[in-house]
């Protein structure tokens, strides 16, 4: 069993409404833990139905990560804060009218105006069309974790710049298994936690820019936007997010942006 790992998977709804999703990949002496870590979180919730699926992932076919570098901002405005969000996706190859759709249907609701969606858009980086097939479940990135030592090695990293949320350690995962897909050229995100107003703009080359206003306090919308090169086959490239194993071993730096 010493080569095995384990997909630890949550996902926590109340009348069939999705209410909270988590995930690991984890070797077998942590399945127990990883298995409490995500019935906790799920609980915070009241939930009247948890799923919890754990499934083997042989180890050859897992994917070795690296987390991207994490450029950090102070910009405290919102708008400023959207603007420059803009404008890293149009560094990293993404059209202005691209880059702008996705970040009004993140801002209005992406699966209908008032409603997120539970996973991410595929947005193409030209044309700015929508991609996905169901635009309420959208492309759920699923099958990543830490390779050992390294996710603690990343909130020692983080805490170090005042980084303590589980919710930067997670994103900066899910952000380098998006930007390792062949095809994908940025991502953007914000959360849909009313309370939690940080978000940032992937990409190969700007790395993780980092906007903590991204929206305003109060605000339930929020949502993820990959944006693809043209021409590119999706299913391949949405089996990698969804389904490859993939093993964060290395951090990126942190980078203060001067100010
Ligand atoms: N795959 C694809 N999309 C997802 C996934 C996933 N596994 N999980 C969530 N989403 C989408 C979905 O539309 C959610 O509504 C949206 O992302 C936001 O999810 O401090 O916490 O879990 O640097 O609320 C970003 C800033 C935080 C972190 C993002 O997202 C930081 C966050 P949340
Ligand atoms: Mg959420």
């Amino acid at each position: 069993m010493d080569n095995v790992y384990f997909s630890v998977r949550m996902h926590a709804s109340r009348s069939g409404v999705h209410l909270s999703g988590a995930e690991d990949l984890v070797p077998e002496a942590d399945i127990a833990s990883a298995a409490q870590a995500c019935l906790q979180r799920a609980l915070q919730h009241q939930p009247d139905a948890v799923r919890l699926a754990i499934d083997p992932v042989p180890a050859a076919t897992i994917v070795d990560g690296r987390l991207p570098d994490l450029v950090l901002t102070a910009i405290t405005d919102v708008e400023d804060s959207r603007r420059r969000a803009l404008d890293a996706l149009v560094k990293a190859g993404v059209s202005c009218q691209a880059a702008a759709v996705a970040m009004q249907a993140l801002a209005e609701g992406a699966a209908a105006p008032g409603r997120v969606m539970r996973g991410a858009m595929l947005v193409d980086a030209e044309s700015g069309a929508r991609l996905e097939h169901d635009r309420e479940r959208g492309v759920r990135v699923s099958h990543f974790g830490w390779g050992a030592g390294a996710r603690d090695a990343c909130m020692q990293l983080l805490q170090r710049h005042g980084l303590e949320h589980f919710r930067t350690r997670e994103a900066l995962a899910l952000a380098a298994k998006v930007l390792a897909a062949d095809g994908v050229l940025a991502e953007l995100c914000w959360s849909d936690d009313p309370q939690y107003t940080a978000g940032y703009v992937a990409s190969k080359s700007g790395g993780y820019l980092r906007l903590p206003h991204l929206k305003s306090a109060g605000d339930p919308l929020g949502g993820r936007a990959f944006f693809i090169a043209p021409g590119r086959e999706l299913p391949p490239l949405i089996d990698f997010l969804e389904k490859t194993p993939f093993l964060i071993s290395a951090l990126g730096a942190i980078i203060p942006e001067n100010v």
